[in-house]
């Protein structure tokens, strides 16, 4: 009997090896044949090791060489890369930037790109490219949709799991330098020395990698662990308590980042525990991380239960502090003033911090986007946001360019998102959601490249170069954004999501003595009259937040944009659209355009069969029908529930309902977390 196991185990092993289960990502390059080009270096470090090793292994061009040259050091981990007669020549003047290099080049093997005459010069445009785990101590992991935490800590330091080098070397090769291990709902027990350990563990695996570790702390770590009396960040012995525990992680981690804290958001403590500010909590951290050039990333996602709209809290919290943070502090501020919503118009905290700098956190993981469920691609997510004028210094502030020091020089810049990465042998559950990480490392490197050419080179690197599946299938990808909106909260609509999740529909949901700003109502104001918010001057005025010409553009009815139009107006149910159709009607065709759109996906992948593995093509065609049936049911949801309140019918030349209003009423979705 044993041995009939080991013997299958043996037959079956080549097959896992090469399954196409979606583990390789879109490092998906092909062995070298031996005898080929060399790849050459004078220099040599763990990080070099690798790159030679990436291109001996991969590269099926001509010599290479890596050359190290301080002369470079504007491109800082940037990098060149020549044709120089019958060789390529990469140069950098860190040994990182040649590992980019590398990657950049079999990039441009894999997609097919003319390597004749190279001439590229790479800047990064952010210092810090940075991934947020919420990943918890115990495995879990918050708002997590591909399995447990890769971080085994039960079993570090001790053993090894070979994904930490590989997920080290993903980062590595779309350019991200920085990940934050664990959860900004952070337990003390990070700070303790046992678990210092096992992230010294991961760290001397990253290094080689270029990627540096960060943590988020417990701003009550001090009373919790240190059994002080308080964590008043005034109160010298908590002073004293966090430079000694900075010191311990210096001396086992010398590279360590520094902190991410979430402090006085959502039940967690902070300094106002204590009557401080923000600026005291973040500044006392920043003081203790400084001999070592660490950093604080201290997060603007505050919002309490008060007659104040939500949407405007971290503005009026944050605006009174510039100035008064540490120059190791940067304020991390989430795109959008709500959450993470599929639309939201961007947080006007950006470029109001004249004197702090600001970094923009996005979300990988699909918290409210159809998890690891629904085919979102977020290019067009994040773009939206880092491409947006916020006028701050006139016309031209976009967010990307505040953020990355060209208007204002800041000693450091970053750009972080909350990773989608777990224990799942593809990693972030849909296939196409790695697509999500790899553009947000493609973005963080480089602002400038457009939605599509990323979607580009993910789809050739990740499936196939054949330009009959690369064409439907870029376009798939660059509209489901859109059709996400469509499906579930078109024409500015947010949060109308289930209470007890932030799966499906529930913009009935009403729990007695729950917060109202967790509630559907409290966000889409429903009544007889019309639909979405009023954040106008004479509404909770949100719009006077932004800089002039917004606030009068998004303030006025007539000017602002549609797909923003019930975040910051209460419509009126006929009141008529660009397109000539009443709210009503435009809000069912929205709806319906969704639904519509995602059975086109499933008949566009359908067609796309012989082009992909088995494995990959049946997983993503299974979600496709799940995402289908999802769509649906927003779709009634959302028009049948509406439609108690604008008592019209639903235009007659759409898709009827497929539910019962009162039977939608009654799902409920097992799911653990709360808001
Ligand atoms: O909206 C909330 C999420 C929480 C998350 C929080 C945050 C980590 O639902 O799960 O907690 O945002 O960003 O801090």
């Amino acid at each position: 009997m044993k041995y009939l196991i080991y013997l299958t185990f043996i037959i079956l092993l080549p097959l896992s090896l090469f399954a196409e289960d979606g583990s390789r990502l879109w490092l998906r390059f092909p062995v070298r044949e031996q005898g080929k080009a060399k790849i050459i270096s004078k220099h040599s470090s763990p990080t070099i090791q690798i790159a030679r090793q990436e291109l001996t292994s991969h590269w099926r061009g001509t010599t290479i060489e890596l050359q190290l040259n301080k002369k470079l050091n504007y491109l800082k981990d940037g990098y060149q890369i020549k044709s120089d007669k019958d060789k390529i020549i990469i140069s950098a003047s860190q040994d990182t930037g040649l590992l980019y290099g590398a990657y950049h080049l079999l990039r441009l093997q894999e997609t097919a790109a003319n390597l004749s005459n190279i001439n590229i010069e790479e800047k990064p445009r952010y210092d810090i490219r940075i991934l947020n785990h919420w990943d918890n101590l115990d495995r879990t992991v918050e708002r997590g949709y591909a399995g447990y935490s890769i971080w085994k800590w039960d079993e570090l330091p001790n053993t090894l799991s070979p994904r930490y080098a590989e997920y080290a070397r993903s980062n590595a090769s779309i350019g991200i330098n920085g990940t934050v291990l664990n959860n900004v709902n952070a337990t003390p027990d990070i700070l303790t020395n046992d678990y210092l350990l096992k992230v010294k563990a991961l760290s001397d695996i990253f290094r080689p990698y270029g990627l540096k570790v960060y943590l988020s702390v417990n701003f009550s770590s001090p009373k919790e662990l240190g059994k002080l009396s308080d964590s008043d960040p005034l109160n010298p012995a908590v002073k004293d308590w966090w430079k000694s525990k900075v010191k311990e992680i210096y001396n086992l981690i010398p590279d360590f980042g520094g902190f991410l804290v979430k402090a006085n958001s959502e039940g967690l403590p902070g300094p106002q525990d204590y009557g401080r500010t923000h600026a005291d909590g973040a500044n006392m951290l920043a003081d203790a991380l400084k001999p070592y050039n660490g950093i604080v990333m201290w997060r603007a996602f505050v919002y309490n239960p008060s007659n104040e709209d939500r949407a405007k809290q971290a503005y009026q919290e944050f605006v009174p502090l510039d100035g008064q943070f540490r120059d190791n502090v940067i304020i991390q501020i989430k795109n959008g003033p709500i959450d993470f919503q599929p639309r939201e118009p961007f947080s006007p905290l950006f470029g109001a911090l004249r004197k702090t700098p600001e970094m923009v956190e996005f979300q990988i993981t699909q918290e409210y986007l159809g998890f690891s469920n629904h085919l979102v691609y977020l290019a067009p997510l994040f773009k939206e946001t880092l491409d947006s004028d916020t006028y701050s210094d006139g016309e031209g502030s976009t967010i990307a360019k505040l953020a990355d020091g060209t208007l204002r020089p800041n000693k450091t810049t970053a750009i972080c998102a909350v990773a989608n990465i777990g224990e799942d042998a593809n990693w972030c559950g849909h296939h196409f959601a790695q697509a999500n990480w790899y553009a947000f490392g493609r973005l963080a490197w480089d602002h400038q490249l457009s939605s599509e050419q990323i979607a580009d080179e993910w789809i050739k690197m990740t499936f196939s170069k054949d330009e009959e599946f690369v064409t439907p299938i870029k376009q798939m990808m660059l509209t489901s954004r859109e059709t996400v909106v469509d499906y579930m909260m078109p024409l500015g609509l947010h949060h109308i999501f289930a209470f007890g999740h932030h799966y499906g529909p529930e913009p009935w949901c009403d729990v007695p003595d729950a917060r109202p700003d967790w509630m559907p109502w409290y966000y889409h104001k429903a009544d007889s009259v019309g639909l979405g918010f009023d954040r106008t001057k004479t509404g909770s005025d949100a719009v006077s937040q932004y800089f002039a010409p917004l606030n009068e553009i998004y303030g006025n009815i007539e000017t602002c944009p549609e797909n923003f139009i019930l975040w910051f107006h209460h419509v009126p149910w006929n009141s008529r659209m660009k397109n000539g159709n009443t709210l009503w009607e435009n809000l069912c065709y929205k709806y319906d355009s969704g639904v519509q759109q995602v059975r086109e996906y499933q008949k566009i992948w359908d067609r796309m069969e012989a082009y992909v593995d088995n494995q990959r093509f049946g997983e993503v065609q299974s979600r496709l029908k799940i995402q289908a049936r999802d769509a649906v049911w927003w779709k009634d949801a959302c028009l049948l529930y509406f439609q108690t309140f604008s008592k019209q019918p639903i235009p007659y030349s759409i898709e009827r309902p497929a539910h019962e209003l009162e039977d939608l009423k009654k799902i409920k979705l097992d799911m653990k977390h709360h808001n």
